[in-house]
């Protein structure tokens, strides 16, 4: 009897236990192996508070690429730079004491930030990425910790405010761009450091990077979030007990702030992905010029695309060369972006004078003439958990339950394959741009569905909203199945 009792207990105790280990990975698989990490992921899955709500519903952002590189714009002495253009001063026929000068003529006559913040705002953008200082350490802010910035150029003034302020007069939220490589600053070393003088000089360089974060946090306030990058190196990835505590720092500083998963490495040197394949940081960055196809790609993270008008040029080039980007290839890859829950951020690269390109006006423009009648299909939506079909992207509002065909092919039918989950059938269909007249579907299968579509012939991408309903419709379809 009473080793049956102890039996039992034993058992009992064995479900208990086995319920809280699995407990404390809500959403993870019991047999989930995971090594104790002391610079791991700070939290599994998705952040849920409204800071990062709000990140997440945005759709459309833009980036800013804006430094001294945009002087030489991709040419030195008449030759053409290859490469993307903010990186010439790496250029062997690029001498570094020139380019280390070129701050003394930064004096961009024609730059209006009103003007940016309202082309931004015409094109649908919900936030913005601005390059505080990239690789070259060039500082576009007045920083207390090096004379390398903006307040020794002839412009003087603090760009950096001028864009937080005309960003946030017309509501789109401000992240900024900040570049661990800093190829100005003494200290800066890509490999570990090594002898005394080497990790001496290091440290130094740590307690300068820490203080100018903490001081764009202190002097722009309303920015929402840090875009790191140049975080690649050995030396700051051997960093991670020093990043993981800056990044506490950071965030203590800026409740709800917002930062990706390329800041820091693990201890084990593992960056964006943990040594337990957990996701470092808020949302996945390393979506960088390329997209995800299915929603397996995301393994359920929140992510955003950073992408590129011409193939590789993110800094001002003169001469863009290869493939530009059209504003139909751009709406598609946000469509694509926003159907497997990401954001897609288009980049500008503005010249020396301040003046964004004329190609990128015109794609601002056109990409913002149809959010103004297609947005409802971008903003707050995400993945609809519908099958893929070939005519283009489903999304569907996190807010209203309301699905979006967002179509780029139209078979030569003209008829479009919708397959709703069991239980829904349509209750509405009409077009974005033609609210008032209803489309007309035929159902097919179970829950499969024809959308036909006039015979009129499209020039750009449009949207069809499905209101679905889990009313219980007698089906049409009252075939007997075929017995095999
Ligand atoms: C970096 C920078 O070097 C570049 O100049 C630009 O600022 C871009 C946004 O970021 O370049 C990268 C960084 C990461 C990848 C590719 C280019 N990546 O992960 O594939």
């Amino acid at each position: 009897m009473n080793k049956l009792k102890q039996a039992i207990s034993i058992f009992l105790w064995v479900i208990v236990s086995l319920q809280v280990s699995m407990a404390q990975f809500p959403g993870a698989s019991a047999q989930r192996v995971s090594v104790a990490l002391e610079h791991g992921a700070h939290h599994l899955g998705k952040r849920m508070d409204p800071q990062m709500d709000t990140w997440r519903n945005y759709g459309l952002g833009q980036f800013i690429h804006w430094g001294l590189y945009a002087i030489p714009g991709g040419h030195w002495q008449g030759k053409y730079y290859p490469g993307a253009a903010e990186w010439i001063r790496s250029w062997d026929q690029m001498p570094h004491d020139v380019y280390d000068n070129l701050y003394k003529q930064f004096d961009p006559k024609k730059f209006n930030a009103k003007e940016w913040a309202a082309q931004a705002k015409q094109m649908g953008a919900r936030y913005v990425i601005i390059t505080t200082k990239h690789h070259d350490g060039f500082c576009i802010w007045p920083s207390q910790y090096t004379d390398y910035t903006i307040a020794n150029t002839p412009y003087k003034k603090d760009v950096l405010k001028e864009i937080v302020d005309a960003y946030d007069a017309v509501g789109i939220d401000v992240y900024l761009y900040f570049s661990i490589i800093d190829w100005h600053q003494p200290g800066y070393q890509a490999d570990e450091p090594k002898t005394t003088t080497e990790k001496a000089s290091y440290e130094t360089f740590k307690a300068f990077t820490a203080n100018q974060l903490k001081e764009l946090l202190t002097n722009y306030p309303s920015a929402k979030g840090l875009w790191f990058d140049g975080t690649w190196d050995a030396s700051w990835v051997a960093q991670a007990a020093f990043a993981d505590s800056l990044d506490s720092t950071l965030r203590a500083m800026r409740p709800g702030l917002i930062i990706g998963s390329r800041f820091r490495a693990d201890e084990n040197g593992k960056r964006h992905f943990d040594t337990n394949g957990d996701l470092i940081g808020d949302y996945e960055q390393g979506w960088e010029r390329k997209l995800p196809s299915k929603i397996e790609d995301v393994h359920g993270n929140d992510w955003d695309c950073v992408m590129t008008v011409p193939e590789n040029q993110w800094g001002y080039h003169s001469e863009w060369r290869g493939h530009i980007k059209t504003s139909t290839e751009l709406i598609e890859m946000m469509a694509l972006s926003a159907s497997l829950d990401g954001n897609f951020v288009l980049n500008f690269g503005p010249d020396g004078q301040g003046q964004i390109r004329q190609e990128e006006t015109k794609l601002a423009k056109e990409i913002g003439d149809w959010m103004a009648v297609n947005h409802e299909a971008i903003y707050d939506c995400g993945y609809a958990g519908l099958q893929k079909q070939d005519w283009g992207y489903f999304t569907k509002s996190g807010k209203t339950g309301k699905m979006y065909l967002i179509v780029f092919n139209i078979p030569v039918s003209g008829q479009l394959k919708v397959k709703l989950p069991s239980g829904q059938s349509i209750a509405q269909l009409y077009r974005l741009d033609q609210p008032g007249k209803k489309l007309s579907s035929e159902e097919i299968h179970k829950n499969e569905y024809l959308v036909t579509l006039d015979k009129t012939a499209e020039s750009k991408p449009f949207v069809i909203v499905l209101e679905s309903s889990s009313q219980k419709k007698e089906s049409a379809m009252q075939y007997e199945k075929a017995r095999t």
